[in-house]
């Protein structure tokens, strides 16, 4: 499975470390909708899910976490611990969130506004469409 890490670019002087998001540039698709998830507890797993068109990337701002990854066909683990580093999610692929550090900020860029019905819930349902 081919797991896309976008380099961010760090700005970097003696004040401290700045990093843009742009929209059709270093992220790869128009940005609709953004949020982050915190104060996650240390044993929560979370996701569960593909999604049928969604796209995203997610970049840990601070602390670390790590993704499971699957295509319907291998299973890639991922840990995130760099805020000049984003994972590109791309639509119908199952994912799973994990061990969360006690300060860990998971921020998520999407393409799309949120939608229950994108949502593939169930992972068998998920295998079959992986299938079409
Ligand atoms: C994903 C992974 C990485 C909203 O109301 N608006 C939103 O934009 C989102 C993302 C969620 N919600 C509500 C829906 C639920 O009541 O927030 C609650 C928690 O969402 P969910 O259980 O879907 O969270 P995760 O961590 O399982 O999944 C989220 C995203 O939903 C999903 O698209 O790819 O993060």
């Amino acid at each position: 499975m081919d797991i896309k890490l976008i380099q961010l670019q760090k700005h970097g002087d003696e004040r401290g470390k700045l990093v843009a998001l742009e929209e059709t540039k270093n992220i790869p698709f128009p940005i609709k909708r953004v949020y982050y998830m915190f104060e996650t507890g240390e044993d929560v797993r979370r996701g569960f899910h593909a999604h049928k068109e969604l796209k995203q990337v997610a970049i840990v701002v601070r602390g670390s976490c790590r993704f499971v990854l699957d295509d319907g066909k291998e299973r890639v683990e991922i840990l995130l611990d760099n805020p000049a580093q984003g994972l590109l999610i791309e639509s119908v692929v199952w994912r799973e969130m994990y061990d969360f550090s006690d300060d860990c900020v998971l921020m998520v860029l999407a393409d799309r506004l949120y939608d229950e019905s994108d949502y593939i819930r169930d992972y068998e349902i998920f295998i079959s469409e992986v299938a079409k």
